[in-house]
């Protein structure tokens, strides 16, 4: 301990009449009570209802590039909720409800279309697969029906059903209710939502630090604007979790993989719905501007660029001009890919973390788009009552301590 004429002086100015101790500024009052990392969908509806249904509107999100710019607006954008485990069911269910009122909700045209989307069956184990997804959701009160091939066509008139295909088409799961929305409106009605109720977004501010007291809990964050005060943080930045996490300390069971998509040049309505083929790793529907969305698998190795291997989509595309010959002669008119963090079990992880005052939202892999609503939602309780939603109890980071795991390799549709 030193002791100088300063310190001497501000332990008079405080009042202590003892020995002189060392000085300690008192830590300031944070500037926010909750500091959200990532503007995407899914930290946006965090904030948006952290104001709204908790009254906490002293809040920042912080974005290191611009809002929606990360996997919200480079994903395909199907809703579904025909998920196998009890746990994902209520999750995914939550969210879809919250979709179906959600432009009325944010007085915002999300342009939530639900036409449907197919799963197809290309082998016996598929077969069993997806059956099972369609009891235990029947069961749960989800919709979701079994077709033959001839039905399957009957919904998607263009898909090739000629039993002599590569991958044959023995059947398909149909989620009457799923479908899809415009990605981009749904950030932009949260952000704002959110703005209107008085939380800051700030864009073009990274963060490359959590501070935390010498107790452990967090006072802030360090960016590339400054440091940001925060009575608790939210990390919701998928894909780049790991590496946030690891500045307070916290090791993730996760990785990250680039994801693909691709669309084709505007066409006339041709494609009633989505269908998708995840033995295959491919998947189409049609924009409203006529573009056929195109989405493909991960690449085989873990990486953050923001792209992927061309032998993937060019994979994809063989098997989308087999499964819809109508598409053999379109031209392609951009593809792009996006970084999505997985867990073991292919389940998101939704709540608090060992270090006091970090919560966390990630892991939604190839799927969370979907989840957009309901995973704000559910967080944004998580945060308020610093316990987990019941809905989101299940998906603690515990689970992976515990081995209570949420298998859903085969419901995430996409290849991991
Ligand atoms: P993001 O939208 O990625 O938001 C996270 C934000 O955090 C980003 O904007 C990023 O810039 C920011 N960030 C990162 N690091 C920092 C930092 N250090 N400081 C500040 N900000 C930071 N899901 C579906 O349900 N259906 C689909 O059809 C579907 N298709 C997909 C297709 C592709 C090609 C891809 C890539 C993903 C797809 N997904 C789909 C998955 C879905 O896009 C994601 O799970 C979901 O969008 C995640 O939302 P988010 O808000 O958590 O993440
Ligand atoms: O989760 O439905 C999904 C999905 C489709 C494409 C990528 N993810």
């Amino acid at each position: 301990m030193k002791f100088s004429f300063g310190t001497l002086l501000k332990e008079a100015l405080s009042g202590h009449r003892g020995w002189p101790r060392q000085w300690r500024e008192p830590e300031p009052k944070p500037a926010y009570d909750v500091v959200i990392v990532g503007a995407g969908g899914h930290g946006l509806a965090t904030a948006y209802y952290l104001a709204k249904e908790h009254g906490i509107r002293n809040v920042a999100v912080l974005e290191k590039g611009w809002l929606g710019g990360g996997n919200t607006g480079r994903n395909t954008t199907i809703i579904r909720s025909n998920y196998l485990c009890e746990e994902s069911e209520a999750l995914y269910e939550h969210a879809m409800k919250l979709w179906e009122g959600l432009a009325i909700e944010l007085n915002y045209n999300v342009m939530y279309s639900p036409r449907g989307v197919m799963m197809l069956a290309h082998n016996e184990h598929d077969v069993r697969i997806f059956k099972r997804h369609v009891h235990a959701n029947r069961l749960a009160g989800i919709d979701n029906e079994w077709l033959d091939p001839a039905e399957a066509k009957g919904f998607c008139p263009i898909l090739n059903i000629d039993s002599r295909l590569r991958h044959p088409v023995l059947g398909a799961a149909l989620q009457r209710r799923g479908g899809v929305a415009r990605h981009d409106a749904v950030a932009w009605g949260y952000a704002r939502g959110a703005d209107a109720l008085g939380v800051d977004i700030i864009q073009g501010c990274e963060v490359t630090g959590i501070r935390r007291a010498p107790s452990g809990e967090v006072t802030g964050v360090e960016t590339s604007r400054g440091f940001i005060g925060a009575g608790k943080i939210g990390v919701v930045a998928a894909g780049h979790t790991s590496v946030i996490m690891a500045m307070a300390g916290v090791r993730m069971p996760l990785e990250s993989f680039p994801l693909q998509a691709l669309v084709s040049e505007p066409v006339k309505p041709v494609m009633p719905c989505v269908v998708m083929s995840n033995t295959i790793h491919a998947y189409m529907s049609q924009s409203d501007k006529g573009e056929l969305v195109i989405g493909a698998g991960t690449d085989a190795y873990v990486s953050y660029s923001q792209t992927g291997g061309l032998h993937v989509t060019r994979h994809t595309i063989e098997a989308i001009a087999e499964l819809f010959p109508v598409t053999r002669r379109l031209r392609m008119l951009r593809s792009w890919g996006g970084i999505v963090d997985v867990t073991p079990d292919r389940s998101p992880i939704i709540g608090r973390t060992p270090v006091p005052g970090l919560y966390v939202n990630c892991g939604w892999g190839t799927g969370g788009f979907k989840a957009t609503p309901g995973s704000g939602h559910v967080f944004a309780a998580t945060l308020a009552r610093d316990e987990p939603h019941p809905i989101a109890a299940p998906f603690t980071l515990d689970r992976f301590v515990t081995g209570r795991l949420i298998d859903e390799a085969a419901a995430a549709a996409v290849s991991h």
